[in-house]
């Protein structure tokens, strides 16, 4: 099977796995369900729940790794859902269909937000539940990614940013932490359910793939937002700049933009490279994610 292949094959057993993992849209309140599953299945490429699978293929144990991917993408679309509304980003459209407050209104969306962050780790807590010291890292590692000195912190930073030049120190804070951080979370799950996922050598080489691998994605992002349209993309376009947004095309430029995107995904192979294992899915998506901004 070819890299697209199996791409694919991921995206759809992800897909048919969280539809089978949220509630039922007519269980009761059945609007906050609608709503949930409006977000959760409107669209969206899944990176962060198949770089949970990628680094679980490197070494890979009989624990099944879907559970830990179904949970980053429930954190992920509530981030999506909070940050789409009125008192945040105010954006209309996300995944190619109206955003979770347009679709329904505000409260409902912050609910519906606000109702995923426990659905992932019921998942991690039910799915792991024959495992139960891995199941407390895999909780203790997603909560406090979440949590207000990364996921929340960065939005929080992003947002008391937004109309100044920050100094780069600043602009490094907010991606590390709105967008790296994740990014990390799904390539630490991954491996820490694979095989050789209690060695620390191992998991830091693995950590800083994954800071380096949120930074060249977060670049490519920015690239994104100046250079398509808002139907290629699924989501407001030059909605960053527009808002005044802190982003790296805005800071440096486009060229340096490109330079640093393709500078930390080159960064993120070579700790990829040294940690080994059946790496050539992973290595490809690497190269796949550089591509789509460049
Ligand atoms: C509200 C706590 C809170 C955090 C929000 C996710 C986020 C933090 C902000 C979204 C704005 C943004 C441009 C973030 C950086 C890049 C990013 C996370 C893009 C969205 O991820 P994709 O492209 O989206 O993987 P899909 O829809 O494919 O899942």
């Amino acid at each position: 099977m070819n890299f697209t292949q199996k791409l694919k094959q991921w995206q759809d057993l992800i897909n048919q796995s969280l539809d089978q993992c949220l509630p039922d849209s007519e269980t009761r309140p059945a609007r906050l369900h609608q709503a949930m599953r409006h977000s959760m299945q409107a669209g969206g490429k899944r990176l962060r729940p198949i770089l949970v699978l990628a680094a679980h293929e490197l070494f890979p144990s009989p624990i099944d790794p879907i559970p830990a991917a179904l949970a980053v993408e429930c954190i992920h679309t509530y981030s999506l859902i909070h940050d789409d509304l009125p008192a945040m980003d105010d954006s209309d459209l996300r995944r190619g269909q109206p955003t979770c407050h347009k679709a329904f209104d505000e409260a409902t969306a912050i609910l519906a937000g606000d109702a995923l962050q426990p659905l992932a780790f019921e998942i991690i807590a039910r799915g792991y539940s024959g495992e139960p010291l891995l199941a407390l890292e895999l909780v203790s590692i997603l909560s406090s990614t979440a949590g207000s000195e990364r996921l929340v912190g960065g939005q929080m930073q992003d947002l008391l940013s937004e109309g100044t030049k920050p100094s780069e120190e600043t602009l490094s804070y907010i991606h590390a932490n709105k967008t790296a951080a994740m990014i990390q979370a799904s390539l630490l799950l991954g491996f820490k359910i694979g095989s050789k996922g209690s060695d620390p050598a191992t998991i830091e080489l693995m950590a800083q793939a994954g800071e380096s691998l949120g930074l060249a994605f977060q670049a490519v992002d920015d690239l994104l937002d100046v250079t398509r349209s808002s139907e290629e993309l699924g989501k407001d376009a030059s909605h960053d700049q527009a808002a005044g947004k802190v982003t790296w095309v805005n800071h440096v430029g486009l060229d340096k933009a490109r330079m640093l995107a393709s500078g930390h995904t080159e960064r993120a192979a070579r700790f990829v490279e040294e940690i080994g294992g059946e790496n050539t899915f992973l290595l490809e998506l690497l190269s796949h994610m550089l591509k789509r901004g460049t």
